[in-house]
């Protein structure tokens, strides 16, 4: 009896939310535009992890000089527009939360199951991400970089199973026709879940759930397309308004990203202080130097020692794992000067220390294709004047392609390893 008072109940709240707007070819739309997303997120996602953590075999390009800008520009942009575009399919989707019984196979278990693994997973991933751009990092008590590398094959692999799983549906409503041609008599011009009873060839008595077609009338059309352009106007708001923060053109209408171009110390934004790095009293000391070593040779140099070697000037952008990016000119030295000077060779991978002590970012490695680059500097002076202490000073690590995280600041000393 409770149990079927539970599946009226169910039916009952699932008819109840039928709308025009939730249908399968709904679900598949959105579908197509939330799994392009997470690809990309995926894609330059753990093309960051690999520029941060590299397997012993890996060289990176050095151009575009901008090529990280643009690629963890596109995950942080992809990764907001997760946000409208999984309410949107959850919203398309949601009456077959409801479908009855809750699990009618094994095969059907295992379906549901993925499905909501993959929801959990995305809205966890999706969220702490947009945490961290804001840098709320406090708000969770786990390491981001590992949960939200670990979290992402999850979210993947479970999306490759929905899909998988899902693959008629997505075949039978790929394309627009599909959707009309199929249809019949019906009042409500949705397509809904409904149960057929019936009895098959071996006598067995059953019921299987379906999803019935039915012609979209007019205003059902009109009350779709409100659907659709509700979602893009959403995700046109959003992008607008964040993307300005690793994307110049849209720098004006920067309203709700974290960063905001050209302000700062040397007109850049700062994302350590020299205080916060407890680095102010090392950082001006008259008698810093910067230690270059490879194997027995130690040369040092006094800042005015590195402003005497030949000076370059390049146009670099600090691009910052958590999405932020701004465009910048820099002037000092090479790196690649600095380590012949020490006799290591253009095969050299180096190590770049800090004055800042246990941070994470204290210490960093490049390999040999940064070392031997032409744009690859130890900068000394950042859009026209010396780097403020903010940004490194006396000196600090500029390469092409790199994530901001890499580009040490308040420099200590350069090792060949
Ligand atoms: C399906 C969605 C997503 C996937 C699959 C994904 C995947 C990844 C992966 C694999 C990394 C590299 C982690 C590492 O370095 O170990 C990463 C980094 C990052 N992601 Fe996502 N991500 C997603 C959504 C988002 C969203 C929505 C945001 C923010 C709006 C975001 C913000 C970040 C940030 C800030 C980093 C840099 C972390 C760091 O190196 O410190 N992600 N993402
Ligand atoms: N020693 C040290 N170097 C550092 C950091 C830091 O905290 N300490 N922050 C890094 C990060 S995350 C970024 S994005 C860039 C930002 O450079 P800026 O503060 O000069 O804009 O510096 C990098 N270099
Ligand atoms: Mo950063």
């Amino acid at each position: 009896m409770v149990k079927w008072g539970m599946q009226r109940l169910l039916g009952e709240f699932r008819r109840a939310l039928a709308a025009p707007s939730r249908t399968p070819r709904t679900a598949v739309v959105i579908g197509r535009l939330l799994a392009i997303a997470f690809l990309l997120c995926f894609g330059t996602g753990v093309y960051s992890h690999y520029l941060q953590d590299p397997l012993p075999w890996m060289v990176f390009p050095t151009r575009p000089a901008g090529l990280y800008q643009l690629s963890q520009g596109i995950h942080i942009t992809a990764g907001v527009l997760c946000f409208p575009l999984i309410l949107a399919k959850l919203y398309a989707v949601f009456p077959a939360l409801f479908q009855t019984p809750p699990v009618r196979s094994f095969p059907h278990f295992l379906e549901r199951a993925s499905i909501a693994l993959f929801v959990a997973s995305s809205l966890v991933q999706i969220t702490i991400g947009l945490l961290n751009t804001y840098q709320w990092y406090a708000l969770f008590p786990f390491p981001f970089r590992q949960t939200h590398y670990a979290l992402s094959f999850v979210v993947i692999g479970s999306l490759a199973i929905h899909i998988a799983v899902k693959l008629p549906v997505v075949a039978r409503y790929w394309r627009k026709e599909a959707e009309v041609s199929t249809g019949s008599t019906g009042s409500t011009g949705s397509i809904e879940p409904v149960e057929i009873s019936g009895t098959n060839a071996r006598g067995v008595t059953g019921r299987i759930f379906a999803w019935i077609d039915r012609t979209p009338a007019a205003p059902t059309r009109a009350s779709r397309r409100a659907f659709f352009v509700t979602v893009a106007a959403a995700s046109a708001v959003l992008v607008t308004t964040t993307a300005g923060q690793s994307f110049r053109v849209l720098d004006t209408v920067n309203i709700f990203g974290p960063r905001k171009n050209g302000i700062g110390p040397n007109d850049l934004p700062v994302n350590r202080t020299a205080a916060a790095a407890k680095v102010t009293e090392t950082a001006i000391a008259p008698d810093w130097t910067l230690t270059v070593t490879s194997g027995d040779t130690v040369r040092v140099f006094s800042r005015s020692a590195l402003a005497a070697m030949p000076q370059h000037t390049v146009e670099l952008p600090i691009a910052c794992v958590e999405g932020w990016s701004q465009m910048a000119t820099w002037k000092g030295p090479r790196v690649r000067d600095l380590i012949e000077a020490a006799g290591g060779g253009a095969t050299a991978s180096i190590r770049a220390r800090s004055l800042e002590q246990n941070s994470s970012y204290a210490v960093t490695e490049m390999g040999p294709e940064y070392v031997r680059d032409d744009l690859t500097l130890v900068a000394l002076e950042l859009n026209g004047a010396p780097l403020d202490i903010d940004h490194g000073y006396p000196a600090r690590l500029i390469a092409p392609g790199r994530p901001g995280v890499l580009q040490t600041k308040w420099l200590s000393s350069l090792e060949v390893i």
